[in-house]
């Protein structure tokens, strides 16, 4: 059986991470696309590092740990896919933060990006990264024997830029016998199409705290907390 599996940011509400929309719309206390777009990065540099800063701090705080959610996605995975090759089970998140792979999971494909990682912008490297990053601060800053004077940014896609992996999620989507969304809105594309490109016959199954504009295209929704349902959901499917 194949499975796809579609996280957001529901599914770390219970850690302590603040989801995108919560009751102000407000992120953080900034509208998303006044700090995750290029163009916020190009205008105010220290206002988007800063953003980010504040939220890389903060998930590296001990009280923020994975919760039953994301255990039981990696205590199934190592069940009954550990020798699974061609993403027979793969865990797309939308999220940027590292409780999935902090949870035990192995299959994780973070299409938004990871905020524990960097991007210089000129030669693209991707440096692994847990403290604050100054609004200009270069790649050769990094260390003594790096000469590239390219800036850094945070390593995640803002909005207007293209995710990652689409092609393997959408391999994945179109081959998928049971496709699981845990936690998310709806409704940021392309992460909210790939429901459309699995099978007629794939079973998909919505899990999230409220309705979402593709509710609809799920045959089953399970509205409750991600932390209670999700291990519910998963020993019904073992
Ligand atoms: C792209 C990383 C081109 C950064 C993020 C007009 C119409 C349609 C589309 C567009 C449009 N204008 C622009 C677009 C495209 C745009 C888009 O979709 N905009 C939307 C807002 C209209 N998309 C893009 O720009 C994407 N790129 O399109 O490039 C392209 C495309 C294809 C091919 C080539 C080129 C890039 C989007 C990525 C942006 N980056 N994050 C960062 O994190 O700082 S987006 C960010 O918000 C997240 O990553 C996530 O993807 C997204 C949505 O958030 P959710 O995860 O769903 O969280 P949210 O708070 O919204 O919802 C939480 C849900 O959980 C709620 O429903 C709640 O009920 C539930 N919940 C809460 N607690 C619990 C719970 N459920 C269970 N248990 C709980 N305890």
């Amino acid at each position: 059986m194949r499975i796809l599996i579609l996280t957001g940011a529901g599914i770390s509400a219970e850690s302590g991470i603040a989801t995108f929309r919560g009751a102000d719309g407000l992120w953080e206390g900034h509208r998303p696309e006044d700090v995750a777009t290029p163009q916020a990065f190009a205008r105010d540099p220290a206002l988007v590092q800063r953003f980010y800063n504040e939220r890389r701090r903060k998930l590296q705080s001990p009280e923020i740990q994975p919760n039953a959610a994301h255990r039981s996605l990696a205590e199934f995975e190592a069940k009954h896919y550990a020798e699974s090759r061609n993403d027979e089970f793969l865990l797309v998140t939308q999220n940027i933060d590292d409780l999935h792979q902090r949870a035990g999971s192995q299959n994780v494909l973070p299409m938004h990006g990871e905020l524990l990682k960097i991007q210089c912008e000129l030669c693209k490297e991707v440096i692994e990264w847990t403290n604050d990053l100054d609004p200009y601060q270069t790649h050769d800053s990094t260390s003594k024997d790096e000469d590239c004077p390219g800036r850094l940014r945070p390593n995640v896609v803002w909005f207007g830029e293209m995710p990652i992996g689409l092609s393997r999620i959408d391999r994945a989507a179109r081959q998928a016998d049971v496709f699981l969304t845990i936690g998310t809105s709806g409704l940021v594309y392309p992460a909210a199409g790939i429901v459309q490109s699995t099978p007629p016959n794939c079973q998909r199954v919505e899990i999230n705290l409220d309705d979402t504009p593709v509710s609809m295209e799920f045959g089953e929704v399970i509205r409750g907390k991600a932390s209670e349902e999700v291990p519910r959901f998963l020993r019904s499917l073992a």
